[in-house]
């Protein structure tokens, strides 16, 4: 009998959020229906990818550094993902602040007389550099601590390598405990559509109106800016490095993209982001490493939308913004990135670091609280799409450098 042909992953979600999005409309005057019954579903899913995030980041790691075993090449990669991430992140948030410049004069002023905030800590650079490193062995598993999971795998990668031979039953024990959490992950992946329809049904329920409300220029100006990026800088970027067309990358990361736009969490959409990125060629060990590192610490999308509001709050409180308080906005958010885990709303608890390293009022991120989820959607998507580019990217750059090496030898 012929085999049913199955729908694609990425099909199967491009469904889910085309009925999430019309159920979303029809729920609009039931709203708190769809945030009672319908989201917690969306929430179960992603507890379930939170859940194997952390094991599958852990082993990956340490497999893929073990299948290395050249602690150079683990450097190598590492130089060329941070400074590939810090390039993009300063493009970003240029576009940012050129797109938020050249639409300011449509957005709304909105009156910021009784505006209030309150600001979340935030940590300075030197405590964010502190906070990578792990200083206990199971709270970094515990907590989630993307960037301390990752120095914890490169750790003791490294001391399996160094000890050769006598950890061998630790390399055979990796290697299996690597392979049982990817098919946990794999079978996780299967309920993508339930859960891109529950997590994104309430969302467009909650905020169907105020898309179309006040904050609709600047939303629109913060989504063009993304488009721009993704379209310009990731393109050319894989084009000329990855050795990939772009149209056969972003239909690679279809599913990736619309998950990452449904959930709002980078950390949420890594496991379907390292299926993508394998899917077009990138190597384990190198979607292992890259991938993680860049759901943490790179965060395109999210500098994006501070250079626009940065705008568009100063502009509200009457406020012209000076070129050097620009550059100010653009290495603050470029490092303020790097502390900030990937999960929905981390970029608004950024947001207030960046107004304050150039005088504006915290309380300004009171006007665009009320519509964070749309504009955080948009840009979790640039996010990962980021992180991917970089994964496809690097992985090249290595296979290239293999060859010649094995060509010289
Ligand atoms: N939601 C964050 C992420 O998962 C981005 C942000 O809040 O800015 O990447």
């Amino acid at each position: 009998m012929k085999e049913k042909k199955k729908l694609s992953l990425a099909m199967q979600i491009f469904i889910a959020l085309v009925l999430a999005i019309v159920a979303g409309l029809l729920l609009g005057n039931h709203a708190d229906f769809a945030k009672a019954y319908i989201n917690p579903f969306g929430t179960i899913f992603l507890n379930l990818l939170k859940f194997i995030v952390v094991p599958i980041v852990l082993f990956s790691i340490m497999s893929g550094i073990i299948s290395m075993s050249d602690i150079r090449k683990v450097g190598s990669i590492g130089l060329k993902t941070v400074l590939y991430y810090l390039c993009t992140t300063a493009f970003a948030i240029t576009i940012g602040l050129i797109g938020g410049n050249l639409f300011k004069g449509m957005f709304p002023m909105i009156a910021t007389t009784d505006l209030s905030y309150e600001a979340a800590e935030t940590t300075s650079f030197m405590d964010t550099l502190v906070n990578i490193f792990p200083s206990n062995f199971i709270d970094p598993l515990y907590s989630a601590n993307m960037l301390q999971v990752i120095v914890m795998a490169i750790l003791i990668g490294f001391a399996i390598i160094l000890v050769g031979k006598e950890a061998q039953p630790v390399i055979t024990g990796v290697n299996s405990l690597n392979a049982v959490f990817m098919k946990c992950m794999e079978m996780i992946l299967k309920l993508s559509p339930i859960g891109v329809f529950c997590l994104l049904c309430p969302v467009i329920a909650e905020n169907g109106a105020t898309i179309i409300g006040s904050l609709a220029m600047v939303l629109l100006t913060a989504y063009i800016c993304y488009i721009v990026h993704a379209a310009v800088v990731y393109s050319i970027a894989v084009k000329t490095m990855g050795g990939m067309s772009p149209i056969k990358f972003f239909q690679g990361m279809l599913p990736a993209i619309m998950f990452a736009f449904s959930s709002a969490s980078s950390v949420g959409t890594l496991p379907i982001n390292m299926e993508c990125t394998q899917k077009l060629g990138a190597s384990k060990e190198v979607s292992s490493f890259v991938l993680p590192l860049g759901a943490t610490i790179n965060m395109d999308g999210t500098a994006i939308y501070q250079g626009v509001c940065a705008i568009f709050i100063a502009a509200c409180y009457g406020i012209q913004l000076t070129f050097p308080q620009m550059i100010t906005i653009v290495l603050t958010a470029t490092l303020a990135s790097i502390g900030t885990a990937g999960v929905p709303g981390a970029g608004m608890v950024m947001l207030t670091m960046v107004l304050t390293s150039v005088g504006l009022p915290v309380e300004g991120v009171a006007l665009v609280a009320g519509v964070d989820r749309i504009f955080d959607m948009g840009r979790t998507t640039v996010n990962i799409t980021g992180d991917a580019s970089c994964t496809v990217i690097v992985s090249n750059l290595e296979k290239k450098k293999e060859a010649r090496k094995n060509k010289n030898a």
